[in-house]
């Protein structure tokens, strides 16, 4: 891409902010500067845009749409700015026109189109399948309100709309002349045709029209521009036409209008109640349909080839099962739009659909109920039942020892429709996100599934992009690390692992150190403006940043807090490195235990942080409104990253990745894509603890876990438990009684009890570590050495090669 040099951005940001906003730069805010910039950044990947979309058209390569619910994108200015190659200089004009960089890009408001890690590796995967020169594209929601915003009041998780569209997104162009229309509900009419085929007729619909936004997509500094399309519903009947109409239709149009518009309106919906059930299954249809429309739309387009070729040239991922509705619905368009018999529909289909399952929680496997299926989406209905019916039929027939697994293969079973056996069906590729999910996947929770498919399912191992996660949010160890091994690892992250050749040179890991420092006092700055809680930066920063929920277990995390403050109100002068633990975390709006856990770790940070005896050898941060933009900020000062879910529960985990790149070192157990960490690093450069998978699935299945015997046998267990029923640390007595009968009463269903005195040891064992700086920093920078195995551009040539069939665009 074209460079500008420093003056010249400086004409360009003055062109913009005067021309175009009609502000002389004396008198331009920072939003004005931010708005100029990003109209500058647009102008330079549209040329781009136009030519990657010529070239894909020219060439009629395959190309892969990623279906998902969700991307967690973050903010795009400065990520655009790096893979447009002009990062350096635009820091340096707004540096000498006298503003700082990082507050510009702040205007931007992270976009609220993802929730956790399924969402942001769907952001790392597009920017990875552009850096690679794959074609490949996002199609989403364009939801105006994202998750929520979160804001700690006395210590409880509020929640306030994200409103995240407020103010004009300036990456998106709307394109209504690619509208598409998507049908809900109606009758279904069964004609039989004179050659014997049926059709179908639908009438009395309610139509929703999809237009869609298009967001850039830019490779690294490799001139490709890829599409993120997202989707918007809207009602096609204009609201002035209706002005001269009778008020009560008027109301009832106006209504009918933001019914419509409530499917784009939030991301994850209540669905406590059946409307909000009804508004998701609407959402995840609202995606599937419009984004296979318009994928056959452009193949008939360009390709002059019947569409039983479809699976050479398009292939199609759904993250997760949210958009499994992606089988019916294109056996739907393949038969009822493209006339297509069954038997080839159902071929095309099933070679065209990829699926990746991102949980074995089994709370957390999609079922709807078939009524509601039925009277929102009748076709689907029916052809939901017809895939199971030859299912079912087949397994009967064809495999004997599976008859009396058909109820649990059954796609509709109980009168619910198994969002994940349809999935499996209906697609050719199944994958889990690390090796030990795909392994539960295969020899647990899909056992059934994997004897009938073996080969559709394989292990993609989840990766982060490191141009985000390491260049962009960390750029002095960027340059570091470009200062001894070059830089390559830009665009071959496998040649981080030539830094072990200096994980023992002193003068460069006390520059690495130096670094770490600053970004610690960066972070205490940051978190001081916040919390106004003050923070050392030679404490060792121990993080926990994630979704709340008890399997990623904050609540041990906090329990050891609250022994180590309990150890320092014994012993004052005991001589520990001082500790500052940060949590980031939001917990689902109606997720009960979630709350408390999150009140308790304010609490705890309010007791810890104000008692003058501890001596500022403990502090505890709760950061709020944990997201994309505040991660970038934690993960370069981390030195302890917290990975310790119950084994097993944990399918992959991505901020683990994050911060092992930042050479942050894990405590965590055996679970998820810490073992893949471990593997590489070597348990000496890792704190390992707790059960293993197989022993926690062994005390599920066989029982032989008593809580209470804990509690009866280790005093410290017993105390922080008896602090929580007895009021100790609540400003009310019944405060957290409930976290001590949770735990005590259903046996600690998530085992914190059980890995506590592991827990306890390893975090010893880094206290020892962390005193001998040269070991400390020998280890950090062996975790950096090999997090180039964790690039999403790992993850994304075995999509490539293995599931997709792409070629890189060369
Ligand atoms: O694969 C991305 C991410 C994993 O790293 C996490 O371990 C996993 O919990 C998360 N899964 C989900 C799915 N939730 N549901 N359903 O978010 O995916």
């Amino acid at each position: 891409m074209a460079q500008l040099t420093t003056e010249k951005w400086i004409d360009e940001i003055k062109h913009k902010t005067e021309k175009v906003g009609g502000i002389s730069l004396a008198d331009a805010s920072e939003k004005d500067l931010f708005y100029a910039i990003c109209g500058i950044v647009s102008e330079e990947m549209n040329k781009n845009w136009i030519d990657t979309q010529d070239l894909y058209k020219q060439t009629q390569t395959k190309q892969v749409y990623y279906l998902s619910m969700e991307f967690l994108i973050g903010r795009l200015l400065e990520s655009n700015l790096l893979n447009t190659g002009m990062l350096d200089a635009c820091n340096e004009a707004l540096v000498k026109m006298g503003y700082d960089p990082e507050k510009v890009y702040s205007i931007e408001h992270d976009a609220g189109l993802g929730n956790g890690g399924l969402g942001r590796l769907a952001a790392c995967f597009l920017e990875s399948i552009a850096s690679l020169k794959f074609a490949g594209h996002g199609c989403g929601i364009r939801y105006r309100y994202g998750l929520f915003e979160q804001r700690i009041i006395h210590g409880h998780q509020v929640e306030l709309p994200d409103y995240w569209l407020k103010e004009e997104y300036p990456w998106e162009t709307r394109k209504a002349e690619e509208a598409i229309d998507i049908h809900f509900g109606g009758d279904i009419h069964m004609l039989k045709k004179n050659d014997g085929s049926l059709e179908f007729k639908y009438e009395n619909t309610d139509k929703v029209t999809a237009v869609p936004y298009d967001v850039p997509i830019a490779g690294y500094q490799n001139g490709v521009v890829n599409t993120l399309r997202l989707w918007s519903a809207e009602s096609n009947s204009g609201t002035t036409d209706m002005m001269s109409t009778q008020n009560s239709q008027y109301f009832h149009h106006l209504d009918h209008k933001h019914s419509i518009e409530q499917i784009s309106g939030f991301l994850y919906p209540d669905d406590s109640g059946y409307d909000g059930k009804v508004l998701r299954l609407k959402q995840q249809y609202f995606l599937v349909s419009s984004s296979l429309k318009s994928i056959i739309r452009q193949y008939k387009k360009n390709i002059s080839r019947s569409l039983i070729h479809l699976p050479e040239k398009i292939v199609i991922q759904i993250n997760d099962t949210h958009p499994s509705l992606a089988v019916p619905e294109l056996m739907r368009i393949l038969m009822d739009e493209e006339r297509f018999g069954w038997d080839d529909a159902w071929e095309i289909t099933t070679k065209t659909v990829a699926y990746t399952n991102h949980t074995t929680l089994s709370e957390a496997l999609e079922k709807w109920p078939q009524d509601m299926v039925k009277s929102l989406l009748p076709r689907l209905h029916m052809i939901i039942n017809e895939i199971n019916e030859r299912f079912c039929t087949e397994v009967w027939n064809n495999y004997p020892e599976l008859q009396n697994k058909v109820h649990e293969l059954a796609i509709i079973a109980d009168d619910q429709i198994h969002m994940a056996r349809l999935a499996i069906v209906g697609s050719f590729s199944v994958n889990g996100v690390a090796r030990l999910h795909t392994e539960i996947l295969k020899k647990k929770e899909m056992k059934n599934f994997y004897t009938l498919f073996p080969d559709r399912f394989n292990n993609k191992t989840n990766g982060i992009t490191h141009r985000r996660w390491l260049l962009q949010v960390n750029p002095e160890l960027s340059s570091l690390i470009t200062d001894v091994i070059g830089p390559q690892w830009i665009t071959r992250p496998n040649q981080l692992i030539s830094l072990l050749r200096y994980s023992r040179d002193e003068p460069f890991l006390d520059r690495v150190s130096e670094v770490k420092l600053r970004n610690k006092a960066k972070l205490a700055n940051f978190i001081h403006e916040k919390t106004g809680i003050t923070v050392n930066e030679h404490s060792i920063f121990d993080v926990q940043i994630k979704r709340l929920h008890e399997y990623k277990r904050q609540l041990l995390n906090i329990f050891h807090v609250i022994h180590l403050y309990n150890e320092l109100k014994d012993n004052p002068n005991l001589d520990i490195t001082p500790r500052t633990f940060i949590f980031g975390a939001k917990a689902a709006p109606s997720y009960y235990f979630a709350k408390e856990v999150i009140k308790l770790i304010n609490r705890m940070a309010s007791i810890i942080n104000n008692d003058a005896s501890i001596n500022d050898k403990l502090k505890v941060v709760f950061l709020e409104n944990y997201n994309v933009s505040l991660a970038e900020k934690i993960i370069p000062a981390t030195d302890i990253s917290e990975q310790i879910s119950t084994a097993s529960k944990e399918a992959s985990g991505t901020g683990n990745m994050k911060m092992m790149m930042n050479g942050a070192l894990t405590v965590g157990t055996l679970d998820g894509a810490n073992i893949e960490i471990r593997d590489l690093v070597g348990d000496r450069n890792i704190f390992i603890f707790g059960l293993t998978a197989d022993e926690v699935l062994h005390y599920y299945h066989h029982g032989g876990y008593v809580a209470r015997d804990i509690y009866n046998t280790d005093e410290r267990v017993r105390r922080i438990l008896d602090q929580l029923n007895e009021g100790a640390f609540g400003s009310q007595e019944i405060e957290f009684k409930d976290i001590y009968y949770h735990i005590l009463y259903h046996n600690d269903p998530y085992f914190v009890l059980k890995d506590f005195d592991a827990y306890i040891e390893a975090h010893e064992l880094v206290e020892q570590a962390y005193r001998d700086k040269s070991t400390w920093m020998n280890m950090s920078m062996t975790n950096t050495a090999y997090s180039g195995k964790f690039s999403s551009d790992r993850t994304i040539q075995e999509y490539a090669s293995e599931i997709w069939k792409l070629k890189r665009m060369d």
